[in-house]
């Protein structure tokens, strides 16, 4: 008779996301309950598909204190296997992952060389169960479509045993609507017939099969890497990870809720409203809502039909609503417009949807020979650019070091040169 092993697959934990002190809190009870679970629950291993932190150099105190308990897990005989994501990947700077791999405190499973062309990946064996892991590491987009597509998919799939390939990517066949604009890999571009795919980067939890794939599985986020996350969670989408117990085949796949807080949502539309009764309306509501110990989420939307934007009070919404016990407010109004006062003509959920529309309807005017920078593809390269020149210089971060970062980061982004890692 065999032994029932176990794992965990959690994802997009997003450690450091969060510079709100409450917020804060609760991303790193997220984690502790994840980990406390973990242990209770004497899984053999865990699997960490991408984003375990926000960014490549968090917070420090962000860091010393998931490293802290991911050393209790440690010591408990757990062993910890991740990937990076896309967040606390760089092309060219070390990542806290890479300092953590070091330690032995997890290990990066991403080990393999572009061979003639073709990308070797080697598996990672877990000592106790005999389970086999490859991984692929989130990077900057397009990156990971390219080693995608030179994979060596036969290798992998010749390997015996019991096989997890772990991922951070979205799968195109199983694209959620709301990602539309996502980069996404065809699920042909993954081997077959590993027993389970660990996937990362979606903030949905997915369960999906498809000939040759048995288990594709995304746990979504722990807590919450954006403020849509918290939307959505707001709106009911349960957070959590998976449970994995297994022999020589799958035995048992479920879902591990871990609640962190309570939400209330609230989404209004100001259509064919003037701002005073669009005030008045709000201020009601706002009132009414039950929002005691609880997050609550606001989305104001619509064009009103008088009056400006900015007649609307949101910061004494806020007051009641602090007023009132809520925990954390966030106000979503990138959607509110007033139909004299418009100069904004692009309207988006949020700030990069409003960037993104405004780069692709601008695009037409530059005038340049290169492919790369037109159309679509130019669109998408901007945006990246502008996310990696958006960053903040670190605490400890001289100028000039600062400088030299946006320029490198800059560089790669257009020329998109980098090792294999
Ligand atoms: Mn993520």
């Amino acid at each position: 008779m065999t032994n029932i092993h176990k794992f965990a697959h959690i994802s997009d934990c997003h450690l450091g996301a969060h510079r709100n002190p409450v917020l804060r809190k609760l991303e790193s009870t997220a984690f502790e309950k994840t980990m406390n679970k973990c242990v209770d629950e004497k899984v053999d291993f865990i699997i960490i598909s991408g984003d375990l932190f926000h960014s490549n150099i968090p917070n420090m105190a962000v860091v010393n204190e998931a490293v802290k308990k991911m050393k209790e897990v440690r010591d408990e005989g757990i062993r910890i296997y991740l990937i990076y994501g896309s967040h606390d990947y760089s092309p060219n700077e070390t990542s806290i992952v890479d300092i953590l791999d070091s330690t032995g405190l997890f290990s990066r499973i991403v080990k393999g060389r572009v061979d003639d062309g073709k990308l070797k990946l080697e598996f990672t064996v877990d000592p106790e169960t005999k389970a086999r892991l490859v991984g692929m590491s989130g990077r900057k987009i397009g990156m990971e479509q390219k080693y995608f597509e030179i994979l060596d998919r036969e290798s992998l799939e010749k390997e015996e045993g019991f096989k997890i390939f772990v991922f951070h990517s979205a799968v195109t066949e199983f694209k959620p609507d709301f990602l539309a604009r996502m980069t996404s890999i065809p699920i042909s571009y993954f081997p077959k017939e590993f027993d389970y795919y660990a996937g990362g980067h979606v903030h949905r939890r997915i369960e999906e099969k498809w000939k040759g794939f048995e288990r594709v599985v995304y746990p979504g986020p722990i807590f919450a890497g954006y403020p849509q996350d918290l939307e959505q969670s707001a709106k009911g989408e349960k957070r959590g990870f998976y449970m994995v117990s297994f022999e020589d085949v799958i035995k048992r796949v479920e879902f591990v809720e871990i609640p962190t807080c309570e939400y209330s949502f609230l989404e209004y539309d100001a259509s064919n409203k003037n701002s005073t009764q669009a005030q008045e309306e709000l201020q009601q509501k706002i009132q009414e809502l039950n929002v005691a110990n609880k997050v609550v989420l606001l989305r104001i939307r619509g064009e009103l039909s008088g009056g400006k934007t900015s007649d609307i009070n949101f910061s004494q919404m806020r007051k009641t609503l602090v007023e009132n016990g809520a925990l954390h407010v966030n106000i979503n109004r990138f959607g509110l417009a007033s139909k004299e006062y418009t100069s904004l003509k692009v309207m988006g959920e949020d700030v990069r949807e409003i960037e993104s529309k405004l780069l692709k309807e601008s695009i037409g005017a530059v005038k340049v020979s290169n492919q790369n920078l037109k159309g679509e593809k130019g669109s998408k390269l901007a945006l990246e650019l502008l996310d990696a020149l958006r960053q903040a210089q670190k605490p400890n971060e001289t100028k000039k070091n600062y400088g030299e970062r946006m320029v490198n980061q800059a560089i790669q982004v257009l020329e998109l040169n980098e090792a294999f890692k």
